[in-house]
């Protein structure tokens, strides 16, 4: 029998960082190879992503994930035993069918990527090899250049408030270590941003150790621009050259306060309308280091995508992630009509690990950059830095410096550039 056939398939209710029921998979192979993986859930989410299933009734406020797990154990299980591991397309394609629904409505996109990600990691573990490796075949490791989150708001600070105080409107200010020459070296200078900038934030009477879902700074702050004003004094503070040792990536998550054909900033109290909008993002690209700026606008605000690319997006990377919901046909129309030049990649928006990576070499091929990306309801699981590091994509973004789920992958990177004793690359060096 071969060795890399599926034995066992079984699912069990874990939870994710926040709490959150989710999907845990174990998948064993007939030559004894196991993976094992527990699925990721975002908050801010598109409307174009896979669908997860979710319980409804009294169990954790209708979130329980029962049903996917049941979806798992009774359905998915007997579809994939006995199919081949190394042939990745052909279970996940096996799953689709199964599934019947083109965004896996039916079982349920967390059950279905609890199989498809559980099943890899057992190929791997049955050839002897890490995850990253049995994806890259031979050759030095591609260390993924990082986003790091520093200040926080939206629906990541939410119910962080207090008071009159609020949180931002924007989702997400990041840095990006530019000019840093290692992987590690990248994590200890956005570490000490967040240090500056929390310490800024101190001095400024704003309390910094409330921290938001993704380990960043939940601020309390009067404008919105004031986080991004605030990330770029603390480069500063850090002794790091702005623009050039590190530059400022923005996830405005503009879904999450786009309604009625307007952007609404509710901390300044303003509703712009999209011109008014991307003018107000250009500024702010002018005053401050801003490299990347992602989901600038609504997920489909085509036309306006198209402008703020024209516009915002010449020297300076305009990434799609609501907008794209790692959606092959989705990232297709981008390509074709020039809109963003880069793609988030998560696998629960997909549902399957072949359509993540499906869309990950589209946009490679189509000259987009690709940045694998955690979700901000996440596990103590590493895959991702796996994914990010096997698949080449040259970016990854997993939240802050802190809290466990998220140092869980940079660890997973820290040692993927240890093990390889000064032969791992750095995607884009400076
Ligand atoms: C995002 C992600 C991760 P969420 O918007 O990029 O930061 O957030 O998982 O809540 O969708
Ligand atoms: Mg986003």
């Amino acid at each position: 029998m071969n060795n890399n056939a599926v034995r066992t398939v079984r699912a069990w209710e874990a939870l994710d960082s926040r709490g959150l029921p989710t999907v845990g998979c174990k998948v064993t192979l007939a030559g004894g190879g196991q993976g094992r993986a527990i699925v990721p859930a975002g908050k801010s989410k598109g409307s174009h992503e896979a669908r997860e299933r979710r319980d409804g009734g009294e169990r954790y406020g209708g979130r329980g994930a029962r049903q996917a797990v049941a979806a798992v154990n009774d359905v998915l299980a007997g579809a994939v035993t006995g199919l081949d591991a190394e042939d990745q397309s052909e279970l996940d394609a096996t799953m689709e069918k199964v599934d019947g629904d083109p965004r896996l409505a039916n079982l349920g996109a967390n059950a279905v990527l609890g199989v498809s990600l559980a099943t890899a990691l057992a190929f791997a573990d049955q050839s002897g090899l890490p995850l990253w490796r049995a994806l890259a075949g031979d050759g030095p490791p591609l260390l993924p250049r990082p986003m790091v989150n520093v200040v926080s708001g939206g629906a990541h600070a939410e119910g962080r408030g207090a008071h009159s105080r609020r949180t931002i409107d924007i989702q997400d200010v990041l840095v990006v270590p530019l000019g840093a020459t290692s992987f590690a070296q990248c994590l200890e200078w956005a570490w000490r941003v967040r240090e500056a900038a929390a310490e800024l934030l101190a001095r400024a009477g704003v309390p910094s150790g409330l921290v938001a879902d993704e380990g960043g700074v939940a601020g309390w702050l009067t404008t919105n621009e004031a986080a991004i004003s605030t990330v770029a004094d603390a480069l500063q503070v850090a002794g790091l050259v702005p623009g050039q040792d590190v530059g400022i990536a923005i996830d405005l998550a503009a879904n999450q306060f786009y309604g009625d054909g307007t952007y609404n900033l509710a901390l300044e109290d303003e509703r712009l309308s999209p011109a008014e909008w991307l003018e107000r993002v250009s500024q702010w690209c002018n005053r401050y280091p801003v490299v990347s700026l992602e989901d600038v606008l609504h997920e489909d605000d085509w036309p306006n995508w198209g402008e703020a690319s024209r516009r915002l997006g010449q020297g300076r990377q305009l990434i799609g992630d609501d907008l794209f919901a790692t959606d092959l046909a989705r990232l297709k129309r981008g390509l074709s009509s020039g809109v963003a030049n880069a793609v988030l990649v998560k696998p629960d928006q997909a549902g399957t690990l072949s359509r993540s990576a499906a869309v990950l070499k589209a946009a490679q091929a189509g000259g987009y950059a690709t940045v694998v990306s955690a979700r901000s309801g996440d596990t103590e699981d590493y895959w991702l830095a796996d994914l990010a590091v096997g698949w080449r994509a040259g970016q990854v973004k997993v939240g802050s410096t802190q809290r466990s789920e998220r140092t869980a992958k940079w660890n997973r990177l820290l040692e993927i550039e240890a093990d390889a004793a000064g032969r791992a690359e750095l995607w884009w060096h400076a």
